[in-house]
């Protein structure tokens, strides 16, 4: 196997025996041929697309085939064996479909070359051996594989997000499209020139989709609102959900009113605490614990059904007791969880046994008591603008740290911490996805009633971030976003946070730091030229960061 998509890669280079994160070599190996597949879909999607013909029957399996294969989403080999077999299914129905277009058109067969990702088939016997040949490293060239990788990890983020959107009844067939182009350009010898500008175009898309899915949450939703997360317990049995699936946390909403079962959120479902429309369920009593990384410990005090709706699930320790109450959904897999089914066409999942489940069992164990306070997206903080124009103007705020991102088990993301506890008292830190649950519970204080650390949301909710420089910048009169008196300090863990990062990159930023590591899949070559154009930076000490970052380096 060899895996370097995440933060926590091996030495910062590639996982090779078995992931950091816990992957075994055979699920990682399903995951590159189920991507080796995925691109042969690709092949002939584009081609009929050229000829006039396009075909989006396999939009939702490209989009969920990307996005179980992200970190910590998919440990299911079975499930990966059945999408690969599926992606064969589909592919070659494309194709019969591709050489009948292309013979009507031309008035005889194709005869051009094709790559092996669209013409290899196999039985599920021999995909354990076929596998090893189509993996990452089967790209020779080092810039050229670290360009195809920085690509297909970043389209992995963008699916997720696309997919969402699509869960709730909003796609454009746009961003469908540039997945199928994008996974087919990766089996072509494009120059390096033709490769960072296909990454850079992946950047438009990851904008145009956290803009959909923005779209989607808050039209379905309404739109977040400041708001006190309560972190204590209540006396009921209690159903946790984690991951980021909206339609998921309303449907198991709905479904547990009055059944004296409370709804507790884990991770980056915290967010949905803001939404006014979860907001109204009693039931709905706040968020437990922080993030992924301590599920194996909170999931066992929780003492309830856990609702895993996408990453990140981390795979359970011998001496775990929760695999009974452990349900998954979506593109999520764990063999030996249970699974509940996606919803009928115009119904919803159904989530009747962890609702029965929950009532045999106690309490969760109380971990802390309190509140914490989001909710701070595009529309309540642009709410907020005269105040926050005039904090800048009169100094009070001098100024702000996006801190968005992920968060993760090593010691080094200390950092984070730091950083937030040590910064000027006029700073205000934005910040979005599950990085922030290394600083959200200190007490930070405010600036004229405006907290010092506004979250926005989800790691998707980083586009709320753009806008609000967007908006800032206009309101400022400035020419360049980069004048702003704003600093990226960005966390990544896994590859929804790449899709951020090339939001932002095509969006115009620059100067961002980026840790706590620069990522594993970008070669010495790839970096550089990140460097010289947009001054990304690795982090430094906390002290010198802090510095460089109020001086507006
Ligand atoms: Fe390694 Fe990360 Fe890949 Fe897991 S996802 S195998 S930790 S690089
Ligand atoms: Fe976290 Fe897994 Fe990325 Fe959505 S839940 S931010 S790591």
């Amino acid at each position: 196997m060899f895996c370097f998509q995440c933060q926590e890669t091996a030495k910062n280079t590639g996982c090779t025996i078995k992931g950091v994160c816990g992957k075994p070599e055979e699920t990682a190996n399903l995951q590159d041929l189920l991507i080796f597949v995925l691109r042969g879909v690709a092949v002939y999607g584009e081609k009929l697309k050229e000829l006039g013909q396009p075909d989006h029957s396999n939009d939702d399996f490209v989009l969920q085939g990307l996005f179980a294969t992200i970190t910590n989403a998919n440990w299911s080999n079975s499930r990966f064996v059945s999408m690969v077999e599926e992606g064969l299914v589909r592919r070659d129905k494309l194709k019969a479909a591709f050489l009948a277009a292309y013979k009507a058109k031309n008035g005889r067969d194709f005869d051009g070359v094709l790559p092996d990702a669209a013409t290899w088939t196999g039985a599920t016997s021999t995909f354990a051996e076929k596998a090893k040949s189509v993996g990452i490293l089967s790209t020779a060239h080092e810039d050229v594989r670290s360009l195809r990788e920085l690509l297909v990890i970043g389209l992995k983020g963008i699916a997720a997000y696309a997919d969402h959107a699509a869960v709730l009844g909003f796609r454009k067939s746009e961003i469908d499209d540039f997945m199928l182009e994008a996974l087919a350009s990766t089996t072509r010898d494009l120059s390096v020139d033709e490769m960072v500008a296909m990454v850079m175009k992946a950047g438009g898309m990851a904008v145009t989709t956290m803009a959909l899915l923005d779209e989607a949450n808050t039209t379905t939703y309404g739109h977040p609102e400041i708001t006190e997360v309560n972190i204590g317990v209540g006396k009921n049995p209690g159903i946790l959900i984690s991951g980021h699936d909206l339609k998921d946390m309303e449907e198991l909403l709905k479904q547990t009113e009055g059944t004296g079962i409370d709804v507790y959120t884990h991770g980056e479902m915290l967010p949905a605490n803001y939404y006014p429309a979860f907001k109204k369920y009693p039931h709905f009593v706040g968020n437990y614990g922080g993030s992924w990384w301590h599920q194996l410990e909170e999931f066992e005090s929780f003492n309830g059904p856990v609702l895993l709706t996408t990453n990140c699930l981390v795979p359970l320790r011998k001496s775990s007791t929760y695999l009974d109450r452990l349900y998954t959904t979506g593109v999520v897999g764990y063999d030996g969880s249970k699974y509940i089914a996606d919803r009928p066409s115009g119904g919803a999942k159904d989530f009747s046994a962890l609702i029965a489940q929950a009532k045999g069992c106690k309490p969760p164990t109380e971990l802390e008591k309190g509140a914490i306070v989001g909710g701070f997206a595009h529309n309540q903080v642009l709410a907020l603008a005269d105040k926050v124009v005039e904090a800048v103007k009169s100094g009070a705020i001098k100024r702000f740290i996006v801190m968005a991102g992920c968060d993760g088990r090593h010691n080094s993301r200390q950092y984070y911490t730091d950083v937030a506890a040590n910064l000027p008292q006029d700073t205000i830190i934005l910040t979005a996805g599950c990085a922030k649950f290394r600083y959200n519970k200190l007490q930070l204080g405010d600036i004229g009633g405006i907290p010092r650390v506004l979250d926005a949301g989800q790691c998707n909710d980083s586009y709320s971030l753009a806008v609000i420089a967007l908006k800032l910048k206009e309101v400022f009169g400035l020419d360049d976003i980069n004048k702003l008196p704003l600093s990226f300090d960005i966390a990544w863990y896994e590859q929804k946070a790449v899709a951020v990062l090339l939001a932002l990159l095509y969006l115009g930023f620059k100067g961002m730091r980026l840790g706590p590591t620069l990522p594993g899949f970008l070669s010495p070559g790839v970096a550089k030229v990140l460097v010289e154009n947009f001054d990304i930076k690795p982090i430094g000490t906390v002290d010198e960061d802090i510095a460089a970052m109020m001086a507006g380096r």
